[in-house]
């Protein structure tokens, strides 16, 4: 039984939380804290876990195995150097961190240490439709890729949503997801700014993300986070011989009306409910008996912000920006990009 303290109970905290307690075996949720005492209080009391006043406390707790930590982005790179430094595993909810200097200090300490703790969120890796897409491609079927169309839709954003969080926080799921899905590196960022949404208040809403792929493929990203009519997440490969699409998620279909309509998600929790379930089920398995996590790595984490600075930078300058990583350790050449 892998006993883990979570950090951070806000939106995705308190699922993470639900999934630990009532849906996946070997782990139990022994301890939480949040900034805002209020709400670790009621759900630490919900699910009987000790309520810690900081996370230095939770990370040195000695009922705590491991750290899953769910606060907001510019806070995770003091979590999981914590970690890394008390030698707890650590799951870290994406962003690894705000900036990809934070991100590289992660990765010296984890590679200081000598062996990974430290796995980042990406939870795209484990969702079915793109291990499908995934399947598809490296069996040959569609030939060689050329092109990536996707598109990330929300329905809304909250009100201290930035303009570069489009980017930072939204789009960094695609980037992750094409190195993985090519199994190579993003070379260059562009971004185009089409006219601006009436709903988006301040916000240049839609994007448009070009990133190029080492290999020669295109992606290209829009990110909408007003689209209103609920969760959208598509994505469509195009090969010498095929193309290959994440096809329509939702199992019902309802008719009334005169009408036929298939309901959209109302956001990430939804849409990637089982994704997340695979993502800790395969984290608690790993650790259990002593083991490395296998998931995203903190080299992921880097490379990710690496290219979603160069979109922030693109987005700025509206030209084209490389991305540009450091050496690679030894301890990530294994594994990465998949
Ligand atoms: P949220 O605002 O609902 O929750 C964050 C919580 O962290 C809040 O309760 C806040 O009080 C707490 N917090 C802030 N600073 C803290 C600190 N220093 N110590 C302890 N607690 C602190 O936000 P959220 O939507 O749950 O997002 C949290 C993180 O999860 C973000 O990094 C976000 O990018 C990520 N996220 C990932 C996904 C995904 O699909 N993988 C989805 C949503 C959010
Ligand atoms: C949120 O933080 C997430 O990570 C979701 O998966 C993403 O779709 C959304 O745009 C982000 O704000």
């Amino acid at each position: 039984m892998i006993r883990v303290g979570v950090i951070g109970t806000g939106m995705i905290g308190q699922d993470h939380i639900r999934r630990m307690t009532t849906v996946l075996s070997g782990v139990r949720v022994t301890a939480v804290t949040d900034v805002d005492a209020r709400v670790a209080a009621e759900v630490g009391g919900r699910i009987g876990a000790a309520v810690h006043a900081t996370g230095a406390e939770l990370i040195a707790d000695p009922q705590v195995d491991a750290v899953v930590v769910c606060s907001w982005g510019p806070t995770h790179e003091e979590y999981v150097l914590a970690s890394i430094t008390a030698g707890k595993p650590v799951f870290c909810e994406k962003p690894l961190a705000t900036t990809q200097e934070a991100c590289l200090r992660i990765v010296e300490a984890e590679v200081a240490h000598g062996n990974r703790l430290v796995q980042v969120g990406y939870m795209r890796r484990y969702d079915f439709a793109y291990r499908q897409l995934k399947h598809a491609l490296d069996s040959g079927q569609i030939g060689a890729p050329l092109l990536m169309h996707c598109a990330h839709r929300n329905a809304s954003v909250p009100g201290h949503f930035q303009k570069e969080m489009s980017i930072t926080d939204s789009a960094v799921h695609e980037i992750d997801m094409v190195r993985w899905m090519f199994g190579e590196e993003i070379a260059a960022v562009r971004v185009l700014v089409p006219r601006r949404n009436r709903h988006g208040g301040d916000l240049q809403d839609p994007l448009l993300l070009i990133l190029e792929m080492a290999g020669g493929v295109l992606v290209d990203v829009e990110i909408s986070v007003n689209i209103r009519y609920g969760y959208d997440i598509r994505g469509e490969i195009v090969g010498e011989d095929g193309t290959v699409a994440l096809g329509v998620q939702n199992p019902i279909e309802v008719r009334r009306e005169g009408r036929a309509g298939l309901p959209v998600p109302a956001d990430w929790r939804e849409r990637f409910l089982q994704a997340y379930d695979v993502e800790f089920q395969e984290w608690i398995h790993a650790l259990a008996g002593g083991g490395q996590p296998l998931g995203p790595s903190s080299w992921d984490g880097y490379a990710a912000a690496v290219a979603s600075d160069a979109g922030v930078e693109a987005l700025r300058s509206g030209g084209r920006v490389p991305v540009v990583l450091a050496e690679q350790p030894k301890l990530y050449v294994a594994e990465v990009p998949a």
